[in-house]
This record gives C-alpha cells, sequence and structure tokens, in this order.
C-alpha cells in the first residue's frame, strides 16, 4: 500500500475562465488570474494498493458514485497511466477519502481546490516528487480551476496553444506574502443550486453567445494589466478591472441562448451597496463566479465595513478569506 494526503485551497478568479477549447483536456479559450483562498481547504488522501479492483471514493463522509465519481476515477486513472510509462510498476486499486473544512453553503465551489488535492496527493502516492507543473496540468484535467489551486498567492493560468496541453498550466505571478492586507469576503446571499452547472454553462456560452470572440480576446490583455496592478497592490485598479472582467462574463452568458442568468435581486443589492460605500470613502469591489454570491474585494481596514455591508443586505453568511498558500503534502 502506498499513500499520501495533501491539502489545497479553492481560488476566486479576478479575470475568469468562461470556455473550453478542449473539453476532454479541459484547455481554456483564454488565461485567467486568480487569488488562492486561505484558509478554507480541502484535504484528500490516496491510499494504492497492489491489488486491482473497483476504486472507492469517499467525500465529506460519503461514497459516491456517479458522475461525481468517475472525475475523481478518470484523474486517478491518469496517474495509473503515467507510472505504468514512466516508472515501469502498475498501481492496483485506489481508496479516495476527501473533505473540505467549508461547508458547500458557504458559496464556494469545492472543486478547484478538491481536484488540486486530489492531484497533488494522487502524484505522491504514486512516487513522483513534487513538480508544481505537472500538478497542475492533471489538477486541470479534474477541474479547469483546480489548475490554479497547486499554488499560493496570486496565479496565472496560461491558456496555451498546443493541442496535447502540455503548455497550459498555472504559475505563481506573486506569492501567498505580497499583499497581506488584502481581504476577500464570500458572501452567501442565496442558498438555491444552479440550474445551470459551471461546464455546461460554459460549452453553451461558447457554442451560442455572439459575444463569446469578444470576450475570448479580452482576456489576454486583461491579464497583462491586472498584473501590473497586482505588482503596485493598487486595490482601486484591480478592483474595477474585477468587476468589469466579472460583468462581461455574465454579459457573454446572458448571451447565450438560452440565456444564462446567475445573478439573483439580492447579488444586485450588494453590487450596488459596493458603489455607494465607495462613494463614502470605503474601498471595496465586487467580483462574481458563476453563482450569485458575490466575492468582495477589500482591505484590511476596511474589513469590518465591508463584511457589516453584506450582512446587511441579507448574507446568510460572509466567509473572510486572506491570500492562501500552496497545496502541501502533509
Ligand atoms: C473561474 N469559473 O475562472 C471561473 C469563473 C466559474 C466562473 O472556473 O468544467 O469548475 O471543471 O473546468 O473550473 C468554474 O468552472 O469548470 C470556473 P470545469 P470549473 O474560476
Amino acid at each position: 500500500m502506498s499513500t499520501a494526503t495533501a491539502t489545497a485551497h479553492p481560488n476566486i478568479a479576478l479575470v475568469k475562465y468562461w470556455g473550453k477549447r478542449d473539453e476532454r483536456l479541459i484547455l481554456p479559450h483564454q488565461s485567467s488570474l486568480s487569488v488562492t483562498l486561505g484558509p478554507l481547504s480541502v484535504t484528500t488522501q490516496v491510499a494504492f494498493e497492489a491489488a486491482s479492483g473497483p476504486d472507492l471514493v469517499r467525500i465529506n463522509g460519503r461514497s459516491v458514485e456517479g458522475r461525481e465519481r468517475t472525475r475523481v476515477v478518470e484523474l486517478v486513472g491518469l496517474v495509473r497511466a503515467a507510472v505504468r510509462a514512466r516508472l515501469r510498476r502498475r498501481l492496483g486499486r485506489a481508496t479516495v477519502v476527501s473533505s473540505g473544512d467549508f461547508p458547500a453553503s458557504a458559496g464556494l465551489a469545492s472543486s478547484a481546490a478538491a481536484f488540486a488535492a486530489l492531484a497533488v496527493a494522487a502524484r505522491a502516492a504514486a512516487g513522483f516528487p513534487r513538480h508544481p507543473r505537472e500538478e497542475s496540468i492533471l489538477a486541470r484535467q479534474g477541474s479547469g480551476s483546480a489548475s490554479r489551486s497547486i499554488q499560493g498567492g496570486f496565479v496565472r493560468w496560461n491558456r496555451g496553444r498546443r493541442a496535447d496541453g502540455r503548455d497550459s498550466f498555472a504559475e505563481q505571478v506573486f506569492d501567498q506574502g505580497h499583499w497581506p492586507e488584502l481581504r476577500l469576503l464570500v458572501g452567501l446571499v442565496s442558498r438555491e443550486e444552479k440550474e445551470v452547472n459551471s461546464r455546461d454553462g460554459m460549452r453553451s456560452t461558447v457554442e451560442t453567445s455572439p459575444y463569446y470572440p469578444a470576450w475570448a480576446r479580452d482576456a489576454e490583455a486583461e491579464v497583462k494589466v491586472l498584473v501590473r496592478h497586482l505588482a503596485r497592490r493598487d486595490l482601486e485598479a484591480v478592483g474595477a478591472l474585477a468587476e468589469r472582467n466579472a460583468w462581461r462574463m455574465h454579459a457573454t452568458a446572458l448571451g447565450a441562448e438560452p440565456p444564462l442568468c446567475y445573478l439573483k435581486p439580492q447579488t444586485l443589492a450588494v453590487i450596488e451597496a459596493c458603489r455607494v460605500a465607495r462613494s463614502r470613502g470605503v474601498g471595496v469591489w465586487f467580483t462574481l463566479d458563476a453563482g450569485p454570491n458575490p466575492v468582495l474585494l477589500t482591505l484590511a481596514r476596511d474589513e469590518a465595513r465591508a463584511a457589516a455591508l453584506i450582512s446587511r443586505l441579507g448574507a446568510a453568511s460572509v466567509v473572510h478569506c486572506v491570500p492562501g498558500g500552496d497545496a502541501q503534502v502533509r
């Protein structure tokens, strides 16, 4: 039996990934850039036996089946194939046990942290040394955004050009200590399950939104500009760019047929409140994933006022995050 355990944080994109050019390898149409979110994390243990048999997958204390299990088993299968090809060894059945320390109701997708922790643990259990680029390429094939959760701080996923995806991986731009005052507040304004998940939403947007080419084209330039703003730790510039990018992602999705609207009335209330708060001197900006729960960008000095703003507008909970670190083998 060979076993390894790894921990990874989720991330929130400031320039977002929305749309694949290759669905099987999970290759994006454009680059993206995110902040790794501490202290939230997912911890995953992978154990390989010598004997073959069906893999077992347990997530948050329950055995999973169906599509959820298949995505995990396929990723483990990629590691098994790499071990056979490169180390000339055979790995038998795997047991994968994973749990997150943040509830699904926190309003954050756990798949980025989950597939990053799985990729790091599976490679370590198979006997490969740490290698962030290989881990990112592997994690990407579980979930695109997981490629950005291997490293901490501020991370850019380069879209790459190759058909085999070997140049589509994430790299750290600034480390965890670059901007210690930055705060990211996730506000849970709706618990409703979204009607269209990210994977299907992206596909539909790429295939049917007339705005898609403009979205994909603009991202490369936005990533470059964002790196310059982050280098200066300029929250006003970072916040304005993050807001514009989130609006444009949602505008592109709204242009799909049928339209994809992830926003709820409370989402718009929080967005409006950010604008009003700024006019009163509170430095707070929003971003949004493919869902209704806003993530506010602010600095430590304005954190309490920004959190009060989302609570007052009906957020059931506010999760306080700071830039997190690298995925770790325990
Ligand atoms: C992002 N999102 O950049 C964007 C912004 C949601 C909105 O990555 O199909 O779970 O597994 O590659 O990574 C969510 O999509 O999708 C996502 P798959 P994923 O963070």
